[in-house]
């Protein structure tokens, strides 16, 4: 692109578009958007956000996820999955199957959907969330909706696989015990702007989004593509989100960022 003159030396408004140039190149973000969640369980099933206390349309994100997945603004795409075992410690049925660690306040017989219970695992005392059972391996629950796109070449992200410990972040587990495939996933791609939306705002793409911060990527949160469990929740999540450097945008805002 630069036209060397006679002399063999380059004009200034040459060295000004080379300057320009390069530090566009430079400067590239390589973006990926993480798709959390948009499974069955979460919009229709077991788990469907409509039933928890915020009672929100989880479906409704879907035609917004859609849209941008059609404007072909990504360089990544990834979709995740929560995956657990039958015998997943955050099952409210699954209480019986484990030990009850002398701190916590919820017993054994008395334990419900929602309750913060602390359990006894190898010894360690570990808090867990009760849920209904959702997204079990394989299931109808664990798909994708239907009508979300899939585009090629996305990669897919398992999470919450480990029986013993929940998996809120799609980077790893509650305890950071293990982590996904997803930092590798964007490390070997070059990503250096992660874009999170899906469900739940206040659980999985609220830890996400975190995560996504300490690993170093700069953050946009879309809000218009994202529905949670509680309206308290979600205004903690976004005051915790805001404070520690992650953007915060609507799906119609997101072409001008890129
Ligand atoms: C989620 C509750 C339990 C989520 C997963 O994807 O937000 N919430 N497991
Ligand atoms: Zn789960």
């Amino acid at each position: 692109i630069i036209d060397l003159d006679n002399d063999g030396r380059i004009s200034k408004e040459e060295f000004r578009c080379a300057w320009l140039y390069w530090l566009k190149q430079i400067l590239k973000p390589v973006t990926a958007l993480v798709i959390v969640d948009v499974q069955n369980d979460f919009i229709s099933g077991s788990l469907a956000l409509r039933e928890c206390p915020a009672g929100q349309d989880a479906e409704s994100v879907v035609p917004v996820i859609n849209s941008l997945l059609e404007q072909n603004l990504f360089d990544v795409v990834v979709y995740t999955l929560d995956w657990h075992p039958d015998n997943h410690l955050s099952f409210v049925d699954n209480v019986g199957l484990r030990n009850i660690h002398p701190t916590s306040k919820v017993l054994k017989e008395e334990a419900k959907v929602h309750d913060e219970i602390v359990f006894d695992i190898g010894g360690v005392s570990r808090q867990q969330h009760l849920w209904p059972r959702h997204c079990t391996q394989g299931s109808w629950g664990s798909e994708l909706h239907p009508d979300l796109k899939v585009v090629e070449n996305a990669f897919h992200v398992k999470k919450g696989i480990n029986p013993d410990v929940d998996s809120y972040s799609a980077f790893w587990d509650n305890d950071k015990l293990s982590k996904t495939e997803l930092s590798s996933i964007l490390a070997q791609q070059r990503v250096t702007d992660v874009y999170v939306c899906g469900l739940a705002y206040d659980v999985c793409v609220g830890f996400t989004a975190n995560d996504a911060v300490d690993h170093g990527f700069r953050t946009v949160f879309v809000e218009d593509a994202a529905r949670g469990v509680s309206l308290d929740g979600i205004s903690k999540k976004r005051e915790s989100l805001l404070a520690k450097g992650v953007y915060m945008a609507d799906s119609g805002e997101v072409p001008s960022l890129i």
